[in-house]
């Protein structure tokens, strides 16, 4: 459908201004066009056809589509689609609703898996029941404001992208579709991230393999819900009805709810994360518009690349690892006791009042030495 010697992205830019200009006016006046102002103009596209291609089917977080830790193919065509999806999400156990802005219906995106020197070829799709643009900027990738120059499409529009996997470790991606839009689209939803894993999988620094045999993604968001004068939250009619006030919000710097995989508790209970004693669990954790220092409760981190990228050698016997806002982590861990372990923000302000944590809940046999009750409370 693109005509990728003259993708004219600025004229599209402006004729979805007007075309949306009814519904949320005042919100595209005050956007410049990310995409206008990148002028992107991509000449032909490299000839891949000798190259594989694979499709992958993306799945829900915290889960993560079947792949390979050490490629036994060579380089290969990728292929993902992501449906942006509009939608009324609640977000705490109070019914409080945002109307989040998402890829694939869930906050956050699904983790996509591929190997360094792998094409990434997404094809992105924003449908007509949608009422926003939506774009994509990877930070996996390079030019093009990370694609966003070159995916900016109104609803009824699709796009492909395709982009090499140069850096292997885990990135962010996230809408950006041009100046106050960027920060309201990714705190409404609407980021995720990339794991590019060595083709010979992840190491320790030293050349010893590191093979997992779980991994989780948690996305960390951080949601600004606006109240009324009696302090409750708003709910709207409209994505778009919602935006003045939540900017004002937004400005504060102070969120209303810090949760993880989009609401308050979605890691405890029925969604608690998985292991078993003996089994290594790789966390990637991405948080896309702020600050965040994981912590495993009852745990820690046997390696961690807290700013997630696999050309440097990991931290090890870590207790709270550092990643910084638009940045995905990673860390890995060999579970070695059994029973319930919370999984944090370490701000526990963030973890415990705002919504930032979930449960592990970890099977097999306690281990005596590494930890025992001597002598269990009693009257002293
Ligand atoms: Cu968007």
């Amino acid at each position: 459908m693109n005509d990728p010697d003259n993708i004219n992205v600025s004229r599209r830019a402006l004729l979805a201004g007007a075309a949306l200009a009814g519904v949320v006016g005042t919100v595209l006046a005050s956007t410049p066009a990310t995409a206008e102002d990148a002028g992107v103009v991509t000449g032909p596209p490299p000839d891949l056809k000798d190259l594989p291609r694979r499709k992958v089917d993306l799945v829900d977080p915290p889960f993560v589509h079947a792949h390979e830790q050490v490629s036994t193919r060579g380089p290969e065509v990728v292929e993902f689609r992501l449906v942006i999806e509009e939608k009324e999400m609640v977000i705490d156990e109070y019914g409080t609703t945002v109307h989040a802005m998402t890829f694939n219906g869930t906050v956050p995106g699904p983790l996509m898996v591929v190997h360094e020197g792998d094409y990434v070829e997404l094809t992105l799709v924003n449908p007509d029941t949608n009422l926003m643009q939506h774009n994509i900027d990877f930070h996996a990738s390079t030019g093009a404001l990370g694609g966003g120059g070159l995916t900016l499409i109104n609803p009824g529009e699709q796009v492909k992208l395709r982009f090499k996997a140069t850096r292997p470790g885990a990135y962010v991606y996230h809408c950006a579709p041009g100046g106050p839009m960027i920060p309201w689209h990714v705190v409404s939803g609407m980021n995720g991230a990339i794991l590019i894993l060595p083709r010979n999988g992840l190491n320790d620094g030293n050349g010893n393999p590191l093979h997992y045999d779980r991994i989780y993604y948690v996305g960390e968001q951080d949601f600004y819900i606006p109240r009324d004068e009696h302090g409750n939250f708003k709910t709207y009619e409209s994505v778009g009805d919602g935006y003045d006030d939540m900017l004002r919000v937004m400005k504060t710097l102070t969120p209303t709810h810090v949760v993880f995989n989009g609401a308050v508790g979605a890691l405890t209970g029925e969604g608690a994360m998985q292991a078993k004693v003996g089994e290594t669990v790789l966390f990637i954790h991405s948080q896309a518009n702020r600050d965040t220092r994981p912590h495993l409760i009852g745990g820690h981190g046997d390696y961690v690349w807290a700013t997630g990228k696999f050309h440097n050698v990991p931290d090890v016997d870590q207790e709270t690892w550092f990643i910084p806002g638009g940045t995905a982590g990673a860390a890995f861990y060999t579970f070695q006791q059994p029973r319930i372990y919370a999984y944090v923000n370490h701000n526990l302000i963030e973890a415990f009042e705002l919504g930032a944590a979930g449960h592990f809940t970890v099977e097999g046999e306690w281990n005596n030495g590494l930890m025992t009750s001597v002598s269990p409370p009693s009257g002293a």
